[in-house]
């Protein structure tokens, strides 16, 4: 560290050429974070210094945060739920999983979740000494039911359905998987991390949240779709026992007990959240969604023009492009025109996120270079 000071110019200075170097969202086909929006910047701001990890000295902030997990319940179908604003999908995801072996109290537990987990799902294996049982998908990318239930056993404690999986946007069976889930009388615990500010906007939504009687948690990130501030995320459960598993006693606290992951947390995102979530009500982010969902059907009639299928029709913003060698395709994507595509694990096929930075013009663009890269 140096010795003496630097002036807030030459730091800035800086922190300005830094921030250079960072891709700008514009030529991104790739993230489910975006811009925050203005007014969640705004608020995150003014409440930078707030920390919920001791949130007996921020009642304010923490009633904010009762507002945001009632707000994000009644989006899902949970009039009351319980839950609290964690960093993101990989708290919630981890912290869901903790509550249901907390409960379970069985040994050489074993929760059965689709191959298209999000990878957190490798952390929670790794940490929690839950053995990860991963299901076959059927040719929609949706989990194969019948691979689910040949993967439970006694020592299962639970089941986890995605509603917007990672590389397909896709949504699986989660009506089945709650009656399965309520016959066996084992918890579900569904991964909304990006379709949970998706799905209850789309024109066909499909049943994936607390209307169903076997959901027993969700997921759901206000960082990816919801428009906030880096790093929110929402946990929130039907039944206020997962939340009593995950205290920690904390006796040297203005508050003696603790559910979160991380101990010192951020207040600022939860004021962010708050703020965007009820500046565009339902209405707005209905406005959102049409729009990522006109620009995802214009990428995929666009492809389909110069002969390249879709794996699935999209479900929602998230389009996976049947490239052949889409490795390589990627990577003169974005050696040779600046584009950050990603690409799916299994089949291998070009991926594609519809975020709200992404402009008409952009996709025109796009597919005239993806025309070039692939030679048609
Ligand atoms: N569950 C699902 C279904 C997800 O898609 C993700 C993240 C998570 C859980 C984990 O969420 P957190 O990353 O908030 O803990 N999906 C993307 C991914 O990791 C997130 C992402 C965002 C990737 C921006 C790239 C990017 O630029 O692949």
């Amino acid at each position: 560290m140096n010795e003496n000071g630097v002036s807030e110019k030459e730091i800035f200075a800086f922190l300005n050429y830094t921030k250079t170097r960072d891709t700008t969202y514009e030529r991104v086909l790739s993230a489910m974070c975006t811009h925050p929006h203005k007014i969640a910047v705004e608020a995150h701001m003014q409440f930078i210094e707030a920390n919920l990890g001791d949130f007996g000295l921020f009642p304010g902030t923490h009633d904010l945060e009762k507002e945001v997990i009632r707000m994000m319940g009644d989006l899902m179908n949970g009039p009351s739920v319980h839950g609290y604003v964690t960093t993101g999908g990989t708290e919630s995801n981890i912290q869901a999983l903790r509550a249901m072996r907390n409960i379970s109290n069985i040994r050489h537990p074993n929760v059965v979740v689709p191959e298209s987990a999000h990878f957190s799902f490798d952390k929670i294996a790794d940490m929690l000494e839950i053995k990860i049982r991963k299901a076959a998908l059927n040719p929609e990318f949706k989990v194969d039911m019948n691979s689910v239930r040949s993967l439970v056993d006694e020592h299962t404690i639970g089941l986890v359905g995605i509603a917007g999986s990672t590389e397909f946007g896709q949504i699986d069976p989660i009506k089945e998987m709650s009656e399965f889930a309520v016959e066996k009388g084992i918890f579900l615990h569904v991964d909304a991390a990006f379709g949970g500010f998706v799905i209850p906007f789309l024109k066909h939504p499909q049943p994936y949240d607390f209307a169903l009687d076997g959901v027993t948690s969700i997921a759901s990130d206000p960082h990816k779709m919801g428009f906030s501030t880096i790093p929110s995320g929402g946990l929130l459960f039907k039944d206020p026992v997962h939340l009593k598993h995950l205290q920690t006693h904390t006796p040297y606290l203005t508050v003696d007990t603790q559910y979160s992951l991380t101990g010192t947390r951020s207040g600022a995102t939860v004021a962010g959240t708050y703020a965007v979530m009820k500046h565009l009500g339902k209405e707005g982010y209905q406005h959102i969604v049409d729009q990522c969902m006109e620009l995802t059907h214009m990428i995929v009639t666009g492809a389909r023009d110069i002969g390249i299928e879709p794996l699935i029709e999209p479900v929602m913003n998230v389009v996976a492009l049947d490239v052949p060698d889409a490795d390589s395709v990627r990577k003169r994507l974005r050696e040779e025109f600046g584009w950050q595509v990603s690409i799916t694990r299994q089949p291998r096929a070009l991926r594609l996120v519809l975020m709200p930075h992404v402009t008409k013009k952009n996709i025109e663009l796009f597919l005239h270079d993806l025309k070039t890269v692939c030679d048609l």
